[in-house]
């Protein structure tokens, strides 16, 4: 989409920022060459620091000299999640623990979180990229950027936090929670970029009808959204209610945390840095790299870390790779919103679903809140799908005839989206959990 396309107010003459052009919109035969430099020195460093890579690099009989083009990151062992539960807390780290300087983990949900650590200079790094990735999205020395995202092991909130600090804005670490004080502050402390959650983004904009607050009263701008897959529906929803330009950004706590990719204010797809990542789609199922333009899972080998570097790191996230270059002028690769996670992806009677190919059907019907649930279930041997979405006052309360054909009305849809048929069951406005951070939408009852 164009810029000039887009309908906000206060734009400024933000196009074409870019925070470090030299290595954003480097030419790609410098960039690959830099790269496998790189690379070399990254495959060294884990090899003569990190028994765990060391042994897999041993198994399949490679030495760090094998490695002597680009393509060669192929021949290197994938690193997974499991690596990093079997090494915890410190054993995959490349520094003695006195070079490390900061300590974070990622928010799993089963079992021991990972654990995750930088160097200064890696610190400099991240605060560097995220600065790139926020300047892309339209944030300047002139904003006042309200984070709220919680403070903690996470890596969302410091990730933005000094990279708002590197380019000069004015940082709020409002932190997450307490909605109401977060829309006091927003108003009166002015902020002009918001950053959080798309989940909680809509959390915000349903508080502020509530409470009668018009999107005028705030001087919101952007908005920086990641951390969780959201639709472009979703995206449209968020734009349209607070009144701005919404992009995406995307990273990972074993890889960094944000800052590994982000969206320019075209917003076709997040441009991923190369310079610092490698990154390759795979075939989930059998590992092999697919051809360029494929989908598939996102790999990523990590080209500056210096305390926790990873060798292709396979993040489960689905997406796609676009190497031409942006109408921005940046040559960097672009990636997908992704389409989920291989792990969130739903096998429902043998077809693949994605939360996200649902959302995007419950944000076209009028009538549907943004706000769903889906619950996975087995009746005998046959997998089930319910998706319990809010509806507003006027469908809940009409009569059974009307709610009825609004129920088919909606299942069709989603029959003929996904290609397996859903149960569609309206609940009352207001009545599904609200999130304040990432938005938990899928109960899969066959794993319980
Ligand atoms: O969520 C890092 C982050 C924080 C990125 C804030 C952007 C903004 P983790 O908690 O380790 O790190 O979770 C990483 O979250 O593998 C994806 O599945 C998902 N994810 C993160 N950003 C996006 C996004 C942070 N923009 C996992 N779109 C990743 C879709 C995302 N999924």
């Amino acid at each position: 989409m164009s810029i000039s396309r887009i309908g906000v107010k206060a734009m400024g003459d933000f196009e074409g920022r870019i925070w470090d052009a030299e290595h954003e919109c480097m030419p790609r035969p410098q960039l690959e060459a830099l790269q496998l430099q790189r690379l070399q020195q990254t495959v060294r460093r884990v090899y003569d620091n990190v028994p765990c890579y060391q042994n897999k690099f041993k198994e399949v009989g490679l030495v760090p000299e094998d490695i002597r083009t680009l393509d060669d990151v192929a021949k290197l062992p994938f690193t997974v999640k499991e690596d990093l539960r079997l090494n915890y807390p410190y054993g995959m780290f490349a520094v003695p623990m006195r070079e490390v300087v900061r300590i974070h983990s990622s928010s799993g949900t089963t079992g021991k979180p990972t654990v995750v650590g930088y160097s200064r200079n890696d610190l400099q790094i991240w605060s560097e990229l995220a600065g790139r990735f926020m300047t892309a999205a339209g944030v300047t020395a002139d904003d006042i950027v309200h984070i709220a995202f919680g403070y903690g092991l996470f890596t969302g909130a410091f990730g933005l936090h000094y990279g708002a600090e590197r380019i000069g804005a004015s940082v709020i670490p409002i932190s997450s929670g307490n909605t109401e004080k977060q829309l006091m502050i927003m108003q009166d402390y002015r902020s002009s970029a918001l950053v959080c959650t798309p989940s909680y983004a809509l959390t915000l904009a349903d508080r502020m009808e509530k409470l009668g607050i018009s999107s005028d009263s705030l001087s919101l701008r952007f908005g920086l959204f990641g951390g969780e897959p959201w639709s472009e529906e979703m995206r449209r929803e968020i734009e349209t209610r607070l009144g701005i330009i919404a992009t995406d950004n995307f990273g990972l706590s074993e890889v960094m945390g944000p800052g590994v990719a982000g969206e320019c204010l075209h917003r076709c797809g997040m441009h991923i840095f190369e310079d610092h990542f490698l990154p390759e789609i795979i075939d989930p199922e059998t590992g092999e790299v697919l051809p360029r333009g494929s989908v598939g899972e996102l790999v990523i080998t990590s080209l500056s870390k210096e305390a926790f570097p990873v060798i292709r790191y396979r993040t489960r996230d689905i997406t796609r790779l676009h190497y031409d270059t942006c109408e921005c002028g940046r040559t960097i690769v672009r990636m997908e919103k992704t389409r989920g996670r291989s792990d969130d992806m739903l096998i429902i009677k043998g077809v693949n679903v994605f939360p996200t190919q649902i959302e995007e059907v419950l944000f076209q019907v009028e009538g549907c809140e943004p706000h769903y649930q889906l619950i996975v279930d087995r009746a005998g041997t046959m997998d089930t799908l319910e998706v319990q979405v809010e509806v507003n006052e006027n469908i809940f309360f009409d009569e059974m005839k009307k709610q009825r054909a609004f129920v088919d009305m909606v299942e069709k849809r989603l029959l003929s989206t996904l290609g397996v048929g859903a149960k569609v069951k309206l609940v009352e406005p207001s009545s599904m959990p609200r999130h304040e951070g990432k938005a938990k939408r899928v109960i899969d009852k066959r794993k319980l």
